[in-house]
C-alpha cells in the first residue's frame, strides 16, 4: 500500500511538472500562431485553470477553520503558546534575512542604474504623486500609515477601509503607475475573497472557547474533526485535477502577456536580481536554517512539498495552495497533523519570505530608476517596512505588488514606479509565491521538530489526525 502511495505521489508530481512545461509550450505556440488573442478567447483558454483556483479557494474556508480549531483543541494552551512563539520568531527572522539578501543583491547589481543609463531617461524626481490621497483626517491617515492593508481590512468595515486607504477617487496621479496601483489597491480592498487574517483569528478564538467548554464542547470537537477529514478527502480529489488546471492557467497567462520583448529587455536585470535572490533564499538560506535547527536533510524535506511548490507556481496564490501544502507535509514529510493545522494557516497568511525580498528589491530598483539616493536610514526603513508589507500581503495573486506602496511611501519613492515593474510581475509573482510556500513548509518542519524535542509531546485531549489514511 505504501509503495502504491509513493508511486501515486510520484506520478502526480510528474503530471504537475509536465503540465507546467506543456502549458508554457502551448502558450508560446498560441502566441506565435494565433496572436492576437481576444479577451474572450483568453477567458476560454484560462477557464479550466480558473476552475482549479476556485475549487482550491472554496477549500480554504472549511480547511482553515476545521484544522485551526482542531489544532487548538488538541493542544493544551501552554504547548500552543510555545508553538505560536516559535513560529512567529522563525517567520520574522526568515523574512528579515530575505530582505537583507535582496538589498545586498539590488545594491550590488544596481539594475535600476543600468536601465537608466541605457534608456537615458532620468525620470523627474518630482513626480511624487501619491497613490493615496490624504483622507484629510489625521487619525485615519495615521492608521493608514501604521497598519498593513489587510489588518485594516480585518478590523474595519469595507466602507471605513476604503475611506482609510483613500484609494481611487483621491488618486491625484495621472500616469499608468498610479491608476494601476489604485486599481490593485481597490481590488485588494473590495475583493470579496476570504479575509484570511480575520478567519485565522476567529478560528483560534473559537478553539480556545471550545477548550474552555470542556465536556459540553465535545459535539463541536467531533464535528470539527470530521469536517477536517472530509475536507482533506476533497483535497485528495482536487489535487488530481490540478495538472489540467495548471496547464491552462500558465498557457492563458502567457497568451495574455503584453509586449514581453520590450519589458524583458528593459527589466531583464531587475528580474534577474529578484530571481537570483529568491533562488539563493529558497535553495540556500532556508535549507541551511532547517538543517542547523533540525539536523535533517533539508532537500529531502523540500522534495516532500514539491507538489505544493508546483501548485504555487501555477496558481500564484499561497492561500489557494494551503490544502496541498498541508497534505504534502502530512503525507510525504510525516509532520504531526496538529502542528500542520496550526502553523500552515498562520504561515500562509503572515509569512512571506519571497514577497519581502521582492518588495525590498523592487523599491530600491524604482529608486535607482529615478536617480534617488539610498541612505542607511532608508535601507533600515526598507528592511522594516518590506517585512511589515509582506506580513500584510494577502496570499492572493499580485498582493505583494499592492503592499509595495507601503515600502515606497516609507522612503518617499514615487509609487508611480509600480507601472515600471508591472509588466513582469506575472512571472515574479509566481516564483515569490513558491518561496512563500516553501518558507511556510520549513517553518512547520522546524516547529514540529521543537515540539517533539521539547517533550511538548503535544499533550492533547484527543488525537485529531488531519487526513484519513
Ligand atoms: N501571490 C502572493 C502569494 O500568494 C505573493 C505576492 O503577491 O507577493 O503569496
Amino acid at each position: 500500500k505504501k509503495l502504491t502511495f509513493h508511486a501515486k505521489e510520484n506520478m502526480l508530481l510528474m503530471a504537475l511538472a509536465s503540465s507546467l512545461v506543456v502549458g508554457v509550450i502551448l502558450g508560446c505556440m498560441l502566441r506565435l500562431l494565433a496572436s492576437p488573442f481576444s479577451e474572450k478567447q483568453q477567458v476560454y483558454l484560462q477557464f479550466p485553470g480558473e476552475i482549479l483556483m476556485n475549487m482550491l479557494k472554496l477549500l480554504i474556508l472549511p480547511l482553515i477553520v476545521s484544522s485551526l480549531i482542531s489544532g487548538m483543541i488538541s493542544l493544551d494552551s501552554a504547548a500552543s503558546g510555545r508553538m505560536v512563539v516559535r513560529a512567529v520568531c522563525y517567520y520574522l527572522c526568515s523574512m528579515m534575512l530575505a530582505v537583507i539578501l535582496g538589498i545586498i543583491l539590488v545594491v550590488t547589481i544596481r539594475p535600476g542604474d543600468r536601465a537608466r543609463e541605457t534608456t537615458g531617461d532620468a525620470s523627474s524626481h518630482d513626480d511624487q504623486t501619491e497613490l493615496h490621497g490624504d483622507t484629510g483626517d489625521t487619525f485615519l491617515d495615521l492608521i493608514r500609515q501604521l497598519f498593513p492593508d489587510n489588518i485594516i481590512q480585518a478590523c474595519f468595515s469595507k466602507k471605513v477601509t476604503k475611506l482609510i486607504l483613500a484609494d481611487g477617487e483621491k488618486t491625484n496621479g495621472t500616469d499608468a503607475g498610479n491608476s494601476k496601483g489604485a486599481e490593485y489597491k481597490r481590488k485588494l480592498v473590495q475583493e470579496d475573497g476570504i479575509n484570511m487574517l480575520g478567519l485565522v483569528v476567529f478560528s483560534l478564538a473559537l478553539g480556545v472557547a471550545i477548550n474552555r467548554m470542556g465536556q459540553a464542547g465535545r459535539p463541536l470537537k467531533d464535528f470539527v474533526k470530521a469536517l477536517a477529514d472530509a475536507t482533506m478527502l476533497i483535497v485528495n480529489a482536487v489535487i488530481w485535477y490540478s495538472p489540467v488546471g495548471i496547464l491552462f492557467l500558465v498557457a492563458g497567462q502567457i497568451v495574455g502577456l503584453e509586449d514581453a520583448g520590450k519589458s524583458l529587455q528593459q527589466l531583464g536585470l531587475y528580474m534577474l536580481t529578484v530571481i537570483l535572490g529568491l533562488l539563493i533564499h529558497s535553495a540556500g538560506v532556508l535549507p541551511l536554517i532547517y538543517f542547523l535547527l533540525v539536523r535533517k536533510n533539508p532537500y529531502r524535506f523540500m522534495y516532500g512539498v514539491l507538489q505544493a511548490m508546483v501548485t504555487a507556481l501555477g496558481t500564484s496564490s499561497s492561500s489557494a495552495t494551503i490544502p496541498v501544502t498541508m497534505r504534502n507535509l502530512q503525507e510525504n514529510n510525516g509532520l504531526d497533523p496538529r502542528v500542520i493545522s496550526f502553523v500552515i494557516p498562520v504561515g500562509a497568511t503572515i509569512n512571506m519570505d519571497g514577497t519581502a525580498l521582492y518588495e525590498a528589491v523592487a523599491t530600491i530598483f524604482i529608486g535607482q530608476l529615478n536617480g534617488l539616493q539610498l541612505s542607511l536610514g532608508k535601507v533600515i526603513t526598507i528592511c522594516i517596512t518590506a517585512t511589515a508589507a509582506a506580513i500584510g500581503a494577502a496570499g492572493v495573486p499580485q498582493a505583494g505588488l499592492v503592499t509595495m506602496v507601503i515600502v515606497l511611501e516609507s522612503v518617499g519613492f514615487p509609487t508611480s514606479g509600480i507601472a515600471m515593474v508591472l509588466a513582469v510581475d506575472w512571472m515574479l509573482d509566481r516564483i515569490r509565491t513558491v518561496v512563500n510556500v516553501l518558507g511556510d513548509a520549513y517553518g512547520a518542519g522546524i516547529v514540529n521538530h521543537f515540539s517533539e524535542d521539547q517533550a511538548d509531546n503535544l499533550s492533547m485531549s484527543d488525537q485529531v489526525p488531519l487526513t484519513t489514511d
